[in-house]
């Protein structure tokens, strides 16, 4: 047997089979890694600190104080916006985007982040995750970015991620030419590939969704539930883990959909489509999935805000096409 291929061979080999390019997009990747790796680390730690019951107070260092999304917004901040590639950031975690560019510094990329996704099971050591997204900026080099770089469509998409922080780290990523997860081996510290080529089956039977909201969701939503429900010919079953890294990703690979519906009191549902729509939906679709809104599909929506948020309907094709039949009935 051949030698797995690490992250960083495999992006290696990506940038030469374009021999013009600059670099960045490599050097961006590879921060991203890097930080997952941190991140990975760090989630593990606060697993064994919360089994020991001394997280919070008596850490001197004042790490126990500090939420695990917070130390991963940092970690993530402080690595991306210290390489050369970015000249912006917007995170989940804060209201306003960050800046990188100070003087000299030519910068292509914008990166849109979720540092640390799930956050009912960040302190119950349940898989949660990362999730980014890649933008090339549009205002050229030397004039000052804002707004128009930061709320671009997601077919804009140069690349896109997540990272589960799971039983074990998967990175998976697309840069629009299929999608490959890479699985860390802790104990050299590098992720390895191990699911070349991910491809969502056509034909999933397993539903995600948070039950509790079945009252309070619009009617297609508990119209596709009826319909499943009533179908014998599928083995349906249900599955939530309210990690939507984690519930994306176990749908990315036995088939399933995922869905955050749009509720009477917030028709937009809670996910936000720049830092967790987008993305997965250039993953999903790269690998052969569906992803949409109530009003079509979540890679054509022009965003308007930063933080905006979004009904989101992601998965297996066969379950999407039920689910866009409810939406549109
Ligand atoms: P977060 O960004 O605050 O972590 O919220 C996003 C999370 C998703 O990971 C998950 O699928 C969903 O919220 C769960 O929400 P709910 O508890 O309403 O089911
Ligand atoms: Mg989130």
């Amino acid at each position: 047997m051949g030698k797995t291929k690490t992250l960083g061979e495999f992006i290696m080999d990506r940038q030469a089979a374009f021999p013009f390019v600059s670099g960045q997009l490599t050097r961006l990747l590879t921060d991203i890694s890097v930080a997952s790796k941190i991140v990975s680390h760090q989630v593990n730690r606060a697993g064994l600190a919360g089994i020991l019951g001394e997280a919070g107070s008596t850490n001197v260092q004042n790490e126990a104080q500090q939420k695990l999304d917070v130390l991963a917004d940092d970690t993530f901040m402080r690595i991306l916006s210290a390489g050369k590639s970015v000249a912006g950031i917007g995170s989940e975690e804060q209201d306003e985007v960050f800046i990188c560019e100070e003087e000299g510094r030519r910068g292509k990329y914008i990166v849109l982040i979720d540092p640390l996704d799930g956050s009912s099971n960040i302190d119950v050591n349940v898989s949660i995750g990362t999730i980014f997204s890649i933008y090339k900026r549009i205002t050229p080099i030397g004039e000052p970015i804002g707004e128009v770089d930061f709320l671009q469509k997601g077919t804009e998409q140069v690349a896109a991620g997540y990272v589960l922080y799971g039983s074990s780290s998967m990175l998976v990523y697309t840069t629009g030419t299929g999608v490959n997860g890479f699985t860390l081996d802790p104990a050299v510290g590098e992720f390895f590939l191990s699911h070349p080529m991910m491809i969502f089956p056509d034909v999933g039977k397993t539903y995600s969704l948070n039950g509790a909201l079945l009252d309070i969701c619009t009617e297609p939503t508990r119209q596709f539930l009826r319909r499943c429900q009533a179908d014998d010919s599928l083995d349906y079953r249900a599955r939530y883990i309210g990690s939507l890294v984690a519930d994306f990703h176990r749908n990315l690979i036995h088939g399933g959909i995922y869905i955050y519906p749009s509720l009477e009191h917030k028709p937009n549902g809670k996910l936000r489509l720049l830092y967790e729509c987008s993305p997965l939906s250039f993953i999903a679709e790269q690998a052969g999935g569906v992803a949409l809104h109530d009003n079509g599909r979540i890679m054509d929506v022009q965003p308007t805000e930063l933080h905006q948020r979004i009904p989101y309907y992601v998965g297996s094709k066969n379950l999407v096409d039920v689910m866009q039949e409810c939406l549109s009935s």
